[in-house]
């Protein structure tokens, strides 16, 4: 099992989207972990952007992901990432496909919905700027024999 961080951003909740984009993470069979509402401080912001400090688009992203209240969550299923990265989509919303996130959704690269971590080991970087282990919960979801084989 695999662990991946999302947090669907800003514009996401300001667009209602938030159930429709939980919706298709549990549809799809992955276990919510840990869900959180919240603001993104700037402290934060910096920490899981760090990679992007020289490009660009950098501050303007810092002011979009602090901009409003975000839902961050953690999920946990077979090949978590690279399923939740396809659920997404492209970075751009040009080239996200039809039936993706980010492809039924989002026009802009810079107002995209959603945020899914890129590799399983990026994944518990980034949750751990958001969450305690002790608001990580573990369970047993009753149709876990119907989703494995
Ligand atoms: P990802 O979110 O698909 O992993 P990254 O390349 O890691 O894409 O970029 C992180 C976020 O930075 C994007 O989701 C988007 O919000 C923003 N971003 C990336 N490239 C641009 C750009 O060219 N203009 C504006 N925002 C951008
Ligand atoms: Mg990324």
């Amino acid at each position: 099992m695999e662990r991946e961080f999302i947090m669907i951003k800003p514009d996401g909740v300001q667009r209602n989207l938030v159930g429709e984009v939980i919706s298709r993470i549990e549809k799809v069979g992955f276990k919510i972990l840990a869900m959180k509402f919240h603001k993104v401080t700037m402290d934060q912001a910096e920490k899981h952007y760090a990679i992007h400090k020289e490009r660009p688009f950098y501050e303007g992203l810092l002011e979009y992901i602090t901009s409003g209240p975000v839902v961050s969550m953690i999920v946990e299923g077979k090949e978590a990432v690279k399923i939740t990265r396809k659920l997404v989509g492209a970075t751009n919303p040009v080239d996200a496909e039809p039936g993706s996130i980010r492809g039924d959704y989002a026009l802009e690269i810079g107002r995209n919905i959603i945020h899914a971590a890129d590799t399983p080991e990026n994944a518990i970087m980034e949750y751990q700027i958001y969450f305690n282990d002790n608001e990580i919960q573990s369970y047993e979801r009753i149709d876990e024999d119907w989703i494995y084989e």
